[in-house]
């Protein structure tokens, strides 16, 4: 087997590397050979291991070369973010990528343990809040400015919205011919509650030029090789989504500290559209003359092909497009899916449901395997852009395996499809119905 190189090795997960390679993957993340121990670059390996373990490698000095800790070898199930569920399925460790699976899902603010972790580079460690700044700059910014999170906070009136975050490649598992990515269920979505300024109030504080069309982020993570010229990911909206009301500069998650791994201390939020809008470990916000052009704004990445392909279809770049509104989507978070259930008793499911920067305006439930639909109650919105709550009440005819399946329909009359909806290269936007297994004895 020939031998990967480091770039290849550091773009991978910690399982996938030790398979392969155990030698080269304990040079590569530990920065040592089995003997001497490259001090600094093993001593950094461990503290990003502890940080992801949740505990710090009490006796890390003395773990043999070329074993991958227990916490990861064993299952991936077990090991377990710091600050977040035992029960979120761990899709990746290089860079940590986590999902919520749908039953955990069940609170209408999702708590600040149970928010899906999506990091395309490695976040940042050692987060100083005292020192920390936010620069505005730009082709289009008129003054540019650099404010410490305290002049934010003191500056700028303070505005709370509950907002839907949701994963641009959530749902991609089911995609056929399979797309390269996390491999993500259902559960890369959350609606928490986010407390900052508005950007546009920051953005006007420093002047907008005419010429404006885009404003594009920079964080604080380091890109996968640790390359400094190189970030992680930089992406943005254009001007109209960042102007609204609901476009945040945050630093508070359901009034606490934002988690380490969400992007505390800092970050954009940019409810209904594709989570990689939000910049999390904000330090930088550029206003562009042209659409950003950061890492991960060009084609193939979150974007999806601007006219429908037959699946496997190979799409040329200029023929991709952002995406931008989410689609609509819902989901069942409660039951979990394989519950008992007593035919005489009274049968009650509840989930949410959202659609980008429209309202969900119907929903519907069937447990016939969509022959026939039965409307239930759906809530309004507490502002734009977050999730809304349905309710179903069911009678089953007899005793037997059943599905229920959940479909919303949006303000313009869009709903979900039932099965796959449009193959794309990337495996982005599947907003297929959701559906449990039940079983009524
Ligand atoms: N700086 C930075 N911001 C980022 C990312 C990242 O890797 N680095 N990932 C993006 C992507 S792809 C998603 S889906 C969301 C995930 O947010 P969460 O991890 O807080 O759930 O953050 C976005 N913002
Ligand atoms: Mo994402």
């Amino acid at each position: 087997m020939k031998k990967p190189s480091k770039k290849q090795m550091l773009e991978k997960g910690i399982h996938e590397l030790y398979r392969e390679n155990p030698e080269q993957a304990d040079k590569a993340i530990f920065g040592r050979t089995t003997n001497p121990v490259s001090r600094r670059g093993f001593l950094t390996g461990l503290s990003t291991m502890g940080a992801v373990l949740g505990a710090e490698v009490v006796f890390g000095r003395f773990m043999p070369g070329g074993l991958i800790p227990a916490a990861f070898a064993e299952t991936t199930e077990k090991f377990r973010i710091a600050g977040k569920h035992a029960g979120l399925i761990i899709l990746n460790d290089r860079p940590v990528n986590a999902e919520v699976p749908a039953h955990l899902l069940n609170d209408l603010v999702t708590p600040a343990d149970k928010l899906f972790v999506r990091n395309n580079g490695l976040p940042p460690e050692n987060v100083d809040v005292n020192n920390w700044t936010l620069t505005i700059g730009g082709e289009s910014v008129k003054t540019s400015k650099t404010y410490t999170l305290a002049e934010l906070k003191k500056k700028f009136t303070h505005h709370t919205y509950q907002l839907t975050l949701e994963c641009g490649g959530n749902g991609r598992v089911e995609f056929d011919p399979p797309a390269k990515g996390n491999q993500w269920g259902l559960g890369a979505v959350g609606c928490a509650k986010w407390t900052g300024v508005r950007l546009r109030d920051v953005l006007k504080d420093c002047g907008i030029k005419d010429d404006a069309v885009y404003i594009g982020y920079h964080a604080a993570d380091e890109h996968l090789t640790r390359n400094p010229d190189k970030e992680a990911i930089s992406r943005g909206v254009p001007m109209h989504k960042a102007l609204e009301d609901e476009s945040l500069i945050a630093w508070s998650l359901n009034d606490e500290e934002i988690p380490a791994m969400n992007g505390h201390p800092l970050r954009l939020v940019f409810g209904g559209w594709p989570a990689s809008t939000s910049g999390k470990w904000l330090t930088g916000i550029s206003i562009r003359n042209i659409v950003h052009d950061g890492a991960k704004m060009s084609a193939p990445a979150y974007r999806i092909p601007c006219e429908p392909v037959a699946p496997g279809t190979k799409v040329a770049a200029e023929d991709m497009c952002i995406i931008e509104s989410m689609p609509i989507k819902s989901m069942v978070t409660f039951p979990k899916s394989g519950v008992k259930h007593a035919l005489k008793d009274e049968f009650s499911a509840n989930g949410h449901a959202w659609v980008g920067d429209k309202t969900v305006e119907k929903m519907h439930v069937s447990i016939d395997f969509g022959q026939t639909w039965q409307e239930v109650k759906i809530s309004k919105p507490v502002n734009r852009n977050a999730w809304q709550h349905w309710q179903a009440k069911v009678k089953f005819p007899q005793a037997g395996y059943y599905e229920l399946w959940a479909k919303a329909t949006d303000s313009d009359g869009v709903s979900q499809p039932m099965i796959l909806p449009g193959w794309n290269p990337k495996g982005y936007l599947n907003n297929a119905c959701h559906r449990i297994a039940i079983q009524v004895v």
